[in-house]
């Protein structure tokens, strides 16, 4: 039956519903002029990486919204992950979760300390709380929360567990940048949280990622190791590495720093859009955020209820790709059935219900700039009909 409806959709006049590929993660650009203003004042000064006035400028602005003491950039945010781990001194084992990017997973195994998978909420998809308690050991230095989706993790359970058990905690904001938990700015939870600036990200310096912090001591002990470890010309006091931000990238945030509140409201109104489109879809649901927690929405994501459906979230994506929409399956598969870890400990050491569940049925659509509300609506027309089972988009009523 899905295989039938995947050939029907497929032959709508041949063609499939958008003529060029409609993709999640298509970057946004920003004020060209602006952005190239600022390649002419670099090209000018010839000062194109190592702690420019352009990579000062973004700390200094990000710390200022962020309402965080301390910004360090970095090059991209798995190695700020890495950068962060080494400066906390982390050894042994580190709690996180299995339900993220695999960089989160690989930054603790590129600095030889054991992952050990939590699993999440299935509500809130971020770490269980509960759930870290029962993983720790002797060997625990550490956990890392990850605020999927721009959701913040529930940071005031996260915090007594770390209090209880003298552990450090990081956050991997790589999704949260401009997220609020209840009217404060994600940036200054834990001991340090890394953002990530990738292309895909709504705010993008091309690669990039930041480390912020409220410790002097920390944000130091990064810059120190952020440039090999130098700390003058000829004296290298620590072992560094090269985690530096370029001038170039930090013109890219400047630039959309300047223009981050149109950004989030196009991410807003593709939101709606999506919800409208959405509307009475069975087995499909758009992932909701709470009012009081803000969120950049820069990922819509979607579960698809197999049952209800009528299909499943693997069908439905290749349907989706089909008609150009390159819908992605994040996370799929969880980092503990990636290698190196599914070889290492093929069963984890408890199971991961929730995490499981969610890396079947999760699928994440295209948003942000390069959509707009004519897109969404085809979108969502093609997931009606794939449930349906229509035979031509062309034909068929919206
Ligand atoms: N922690 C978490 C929770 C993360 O999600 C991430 C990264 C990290 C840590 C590590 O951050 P970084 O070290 O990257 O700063 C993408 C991104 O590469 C990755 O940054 C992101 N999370 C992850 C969720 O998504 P892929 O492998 O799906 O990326 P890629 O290159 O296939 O791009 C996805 C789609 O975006 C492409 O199909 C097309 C589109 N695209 C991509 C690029 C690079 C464009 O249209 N233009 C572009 O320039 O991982």
């Amino acid at each position: 039956m899905a295989k039938e409806r995947l050939e029907d959709l497929a032959a709508f006049g041949g063609l499939p519903a958008f003529a060029e590929p409609l993709h999640v993660g298509r970057p946004n650009v920003g004020d060209r002029k602006r952005f190239l203003e600022r390649v002419e004042g670099m090209l000018d000064r010839r000062w194109f990486t190592n702690n420019g006035p352009l990579v000062i400028e973004l700390e200094e602005k990000v710390a200022s919204y962020l309402n965080v003491k301390h910004c360090i950039l970095a090059c991209n945010a798995t190695i700020a992950l890495q950068m962060t781990i080494r400066a906390l001194g982390w050894k042994g084992e580190v709690i996180v979760p299995s339900f993220t990017f695999v960089a989160t997973a690989h930054a603790l195994a590129w600095q030889e300390v054991t992952p050990v998978f939590c699993d999440v909420n299935p509500r809130t998809h971020n770490i269980d709380p509960a759930e870290i308690e029962r993983l720790i050991t002797p060997k625990t230095t550490g956990i890392i929360g990850v605020h999927v989706w721009g959701r913040p993790c529930d940071v005031d359970s996260i915090g007594r567990i770390a209090e209880r058990h003298d552990l450090s905690v990081i956050y991997d904001a790589a999704h949260a940048f401009a997220c609020e938990r209840a009217n404060r700015k994600i940036g200054g939870f834990g001991n340090a949280e890394v953002f990530s600036f990738h292309a895909t990200k709504f705010f993008n310096t091309f690669e990039g990622g930041a480390i912020t912090t409220n410790s002097d001591a920390l944000a130091e002990r990064l810059r120190l190791i952020r440039n090999f470890g130098f700390v003058d010309a000829d004296t290298v006091k620590a072992l560094g590495i090269n985690g530096k931000m370029s001038e170039v990238s930090a013109a890219m945030g400047l630039t959309l720093l300047e223009g981050l509140d149109q950004l989030l409201g196009t991410n807003q109104t593709n939101y709606e859009a999506y919800r409208r489109g959405l509307t009475g879809i069975p087995g499909l649901s758009l992932m909701e955020f709470e009012a009081e927690n803000l969120n950049n929405r820069q990922y819509i994501v979607v579960e698809v209820d197999a049952d209800a459906y009528g299909c499943d979230r693997d069908r439905l994506v290749e349907i989706l790709h089909q008609e150009n929409v390159r819908a992605r399956r994040y996370f799929y598969p969880a980092c503990h059935r990636m290698e190196p870890y599914v070889s290492r400990d093929p069963v984890p050491r408890r199971p991961l219900p929730a995490t499981e569940h969610l890396t079947a049925s999760l699928m994440t659509l295209p948003t942000g700039t390069a959509v707009g509300p004519n897109e969404i609506q085809t979108i969502c027309r093609i997931l009606r009909l794939a449930r349906a089972g229509r035979h031509s988009l062309g034909n068929a009523p919206g």
